[in-house]
C-alpha cells in the first residue's frame, strides 16, 4: 500500500513538473528579438534641423543656399542631454530631408554641411559633421542613434530617373557604415512632386512601390546594421501608425499583411490598428512633434505643446502599444528651444509620478487556471519582465484578481503581453470591488486589446480587489506583468 502511495505521488509530481517546464507554443506572426529591444525603448527623440530651420519652410524645394544655414550658438549635446532628461532613450536625427541638403560630410554631393555657414566642431577628417556630433553625444549621454534619410530628394538633378537611385543607395551604404550602430533608420513616405531638380523646377512622378527598389535598400540596412529597425508606413521593423498627431489607434495589433503595405501607401488609416490576421510583425510607432511644424518656426513659441498634453500623448501611444517618437525642431541658434526643453522634462516628471509606486507589488494574486508553478499568477507582479502567467493549452480565457490588504486608491492599470510568444489578447475588461461590489472601470475608451503595454487610466476608485477578466485570446495567455497605480491630480 505504502508503495502504490508512494508511486502516485512520484507519478503525479512528474506530470506537474512536465506543466511545469512546458511553456506555451509560440503564435505568430513573431518579432524579432530587436523589435521587441526597440519596442521596450518605448519613448526616443526625432531632430528636424536643417536650411528648412532657417528659411521658415516645412517643405525646402531643395533651391535654398547651403549659405543660409547659420546656427549662432549651436550645441548638440544639449539637445541630447535635454532628451535624456525627457527620458528619451534614443535620437532620430534627420540627415536628409526632402531639400535634399545632407547634414553630414557627404562626398556624393556639394548639397551638404560644408557648404554651409556653420562652423562648428570638426569630424576626424577636419570637416564639420552634425552627425558626428550627435553620435559622439549620444554615447556621452546613453543615448542610442537612428537617422532618416528622405528617399525624396527635391535638389537632385536626376531624381525620378534611376541614376538617383544608385545615389540614394550609396548615401545609405556611407550612413549606415560611418556613424556606428544604428537603432532605426527611418524612410519617410512623403515621395515625389515638384522640386528643384538640379534646376529643372518642374513635377515628378515616381512609382511609389517600385522606384526606390526597397529590396536593395533593406538588404544595404540588414547588411550593414542588423539590429537596426527600418521604418515606413509598411516596416519590415516598425510601422507609420498612419498619423503624425502621436496616437495608436484602438485595438492596437502589431501585424500587418505583408502584400497589402508598402511606404507612401494610400488608406493608411488601417496602420492605426494594424490587422488582427495579419501575417508580419510591425509594430507601430506613433510620430508627433512638440510644435505644431516638424521644423522650428519662432511664430510656433506660443504653441508648444504643454506637458500634460505631452503625458497625454504617451497614454495615446505607448499606453496603446506602441512607440512614442517625439519631434524636437531645433531652433535658429542651434538648440532645442528652452520652451520645448522644459515642457519636455516635466512631461517626463508626470510620467514618473503617475507610475511611481505599483500598488499590486504586496497585492495577493489568484487565477481561475494555471499551467503550473513556472507560469503562476505570482508571475504578474513579480517585477521580472520574462516570467509570465500562462493557461493551460486549450484555455484561450481567463481571470485574475488582485487582493489588497486594505481598501486602496486606484486610476490606473498597466498590463503587458509577454511578447516573444507573440500579441494574444483580443479582448479583456478590468473591475474593481468597491464596497462588496464589482463594477466594471471606465477608462473613457475601449478596452482593446494588449500587446507590449496597455495603460488604462480611469477615475480613482478605493477598491478591495482589481480582475482582469480576458475573453478572447488567439491561443493560451501569457501575460508577464500587470502594476496599478494611484496618479495624484486624477
Ligand atoms: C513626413 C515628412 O513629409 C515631414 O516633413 C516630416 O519629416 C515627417 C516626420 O515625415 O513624411
Amino acid at each position: 500500500m505504502k508503495q502504490v502511495f508512494l508511486f502516485f505521488i512520484l507519478h503525479a509530481s512528474f506530470f506537474t513538473l512536465l506543466a511545469q517546464k512546458n511553456a506555451p507554443e509560440p503564435i505568430g506572426p513573431l518579432p524579432l528579438p530587436k523589435q521587441v529591444e526597440w519596442q521596450k525603448m518605448e519613448t526616443y527623440a526625432f531632430v528636424h534641423y536643417g536650411l528648412n530651420t532657417f528659411t521658415d519652410k516645412e517643405w525646402g524645394y531643395g533651391d535654398a543656399d547651403p549659405k543660409t544655414f547659420n546656427p549662432s550658438r549651436m550645441d548638440v549635446e544639449q539637445w541630447v542631454r535635454t532628451f535624456k532628461q525627457a527620458g528619451m532613450k534614443g535620437v532620430i536625427i534627420v540627415a536628409k530631408h526632402h531639400d535634399g541638403f545632407a547634414m553630414w560630410p557627404s562626398p556624393l554631393t556639394d548639397y551638404n554641411i560644408t557648404k554651409s555657414s556653420y562652423d562648428g566642431p570638426k569630424n576626424k577628417d577636419g570637416k564639420v559633421d552634425v552627425l558626428a556630433e550627435v553620435r559622439k553625444a549620444c554615447d556621452k549621454y546613453g543615448l542610442k542613434m537612428g537617422v532618416y534619410l528622405s528617399p525624396w530628394d527635391r535638389n537632385h538633378a536626376e531624381y525620378g530617373r534611376q541614376a538617383y537611385v544608385d545615389y540614394y543607395h550609396k548615401q545609405l551604404e556611407q550612413l549606415t557604415t560611418e556613424y556606428g550602430p544604428l537603432f532605426e533608420v527611418w524612410l519617410d513616405g512623403a515621395n515625389g512632386g515638384d522640386g528643384y531638380y538640379g534646376g529643372a523646377r518642374e513635377t515628378r512622378k515616381i512609382d511609389h512601390r517600385n522606384y526606390y527598389n526597397f529590396p536593395k535598400i533593406h538588404s544595404i540596412i540588414e547588411k550593414n546594421q542588423p539590429q537596426a529597425i527600418i521604418f515606413s508606413d509598411g516596416g519590415p521593423g516598425c510601422r507609420w501608425v498612419g498619423n503624425e498627431n502621436g496616437i495608436a489607434g484602438i485595438p492596437n495589433w502589431s501585424f500587418l499583411k505583408k502584400d497589402k503595405v508598402y511606404p507612401g501607401m494610400p488608406n493608411n488609416e488601417v496602420l492605426g490598428s494594424g490587422f488582427p490576421d495579419g501575417d508580419i510583425w510591425v509594430a507601430a510607432e506613433c510620430d508627433v512633434s512638440i510644435r505644431p511644424g516638424w521644423f522650428y518656426h519662432p511664430e510656433e513659441d506660443g504653441k508648444v505643446k504643454t506637458p500634460e498634453q505631452l503625458a497625454d500623448l504617451y497614454y495615446k501611444s505607448v499606453g496603446r502599444n506602441a512607440t512614442f517618437l517625439l519631434n524636437f525642431p531645433v531652433d535658429r541658434e542651434g538648440r532645442v528651444n528652452a520652451i520645448d526643453s522644459a515642457n519636455a522634462v516635466r512631461f517626463r516628471q508626470i510620467i514618473d509620478e503617475d507610475l511611481k509606486t505599483n500598488l499590486l507589488r504586496k497585492a495577493k494574486v489568484a487565477a481561475s487556471s494555471e499551467r503550473g508553478k513556472s507560469f503562476s499568477a505570482k508571475k504578474l507582479n513579480d517585477g521580472k519582465w520574462d516570467t509570465y502567467w500562462a493557461t493551460p493549452d486549450g484555455i484561450d480565457i481567463g481571470s485574475v484578481t488582485f487582493t489588497f490588504s486594505k481598501p486602496t486608491k486606484v486610476n490606473r492599470l498597466l498590463l503587458q503581453e509577454y511578447i516573444p510568444l507573440g500579441q494574444r489578447v483580443k479582448s479583456f475588461v478590468v473591475e474593481v470591488l468597491v464596497d462588496g461590489e464589482w463594477n466594471q472601470i471606465d477608462p473613457g475608451e475601449p478596452f482593446g486589446n494588449i500587446g507590449y503595454k496597455r495603460i488604462l487610466r480611469f477615475p480613482t476608485v478605493e477598491a478591495k480587489a482589481i480582475r482582469v477578466g480576458i475573453n478572447e485570446s488567439r491561443g493560451p495567455l501569457c501575460i508577464n506583468n500587470i502594476e496599478a497605480y494611484c496618479a495624484k491630480g486624477n
